[in-house]
């Protein structure tokens, strides 16, 4: 009813009311369309961008009813998983198209997503739905070097860091969430960092600084067979 309204302002006093309207829908609790946006930046301890984190803002008052379950791929290329991390809304599928004249035999032990998909050519293998909440590991079992991760939410307002550390999550409705980065050289038992924001306008900013352990980086290809 309030976007209606909106759209017969001009843009500068539209600005002001969007506002107040925002505000006053979201204390009202009623049924918002507008559509903010979240700026995050992830950077270690260092202050140094950190890429291919997850990050996700989940509705502080519980589920949301929106969903994000657009079928995705996490491919094999030259003997890597691409892309090396992957967030998904839970409820996805996931399929594992090979791009190589290998085979290749995908698989996962994690409680989030336990699955097998024995040695395949090309886009045979059978997509697979991510239901739970967690994160899951993805091997091969012919090439031990391959990995990838898979990030499943509980909310459609996800998304990864870039070379810069940044991520903007979009047509988010105005409110209170709690927004939460992953990341797969976190130590074990905070992996997820999480801190609470209200988004009442378009143009909300937030940070992480996140104590990220620097891997060295893999160039010993030793384990993996040549088949
Ligand atoms: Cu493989």
């Amino acid at each position: 009813m309030n976007g209606l309204i909106l759209v017969t302002f001009p843009r500068k006093v539209k600005m002001h009311f969007y506002a107040g309207l925002v505000a006053m829908a979201f204390f009202a609790g009623a049924p918002l369309s507008y559509a903010a946006s979240l700026s995050v930046q992830v950077t270690d301890n260092a202050g140094a961008p950190v890429e291919n984190a997850a990050v996700y803002a989940e509705l502080a008052a519980g589920e949301t009813k929106q969903k994000s379950v657009h079928p995705v791929e996490v491919a094999q290329i030259k003997r890597q998983f691409v892309p090396l991390v992957t967030v998904i809304q839970a409820g996805t599928e996931v399929s594992f198209p090979n791009y190589d004249s290998v085979k290749h035999h995908v698989y996962s032990f994690s409680p989030a997503k336990t699955f097998d998909l024995p040695l395949y050519s090309g886009k045979v293998a059978q997509a697979q739905l991510f239901d739970k909440v967690g994160t899951v590991v993805l091997g091969c079992n012919i090439h031990d070097k391959m990995v990838a991760y898979v990030q499943v939410v509980n909310t459609p307002f996800f998304g990864k860091t870039d070379a810069l550390g940044k991520v903007k999550l979009e047509g988010m409705p105005p409110g209170k969430y709690v927004l939460k980065a992953w990341h797969f050289n976190l130590p074990p038992l905070e992996q997820v960092v999480s801190q609470p924001i209200t988004l009442l306008d378009a143009d909300t900013t937030a940070s992480f600084k996140i104590n990220v352990v620097k891997k060295a980086p893999d160039v010993s290809n030793s384990n993996s067979y040549s088949y």
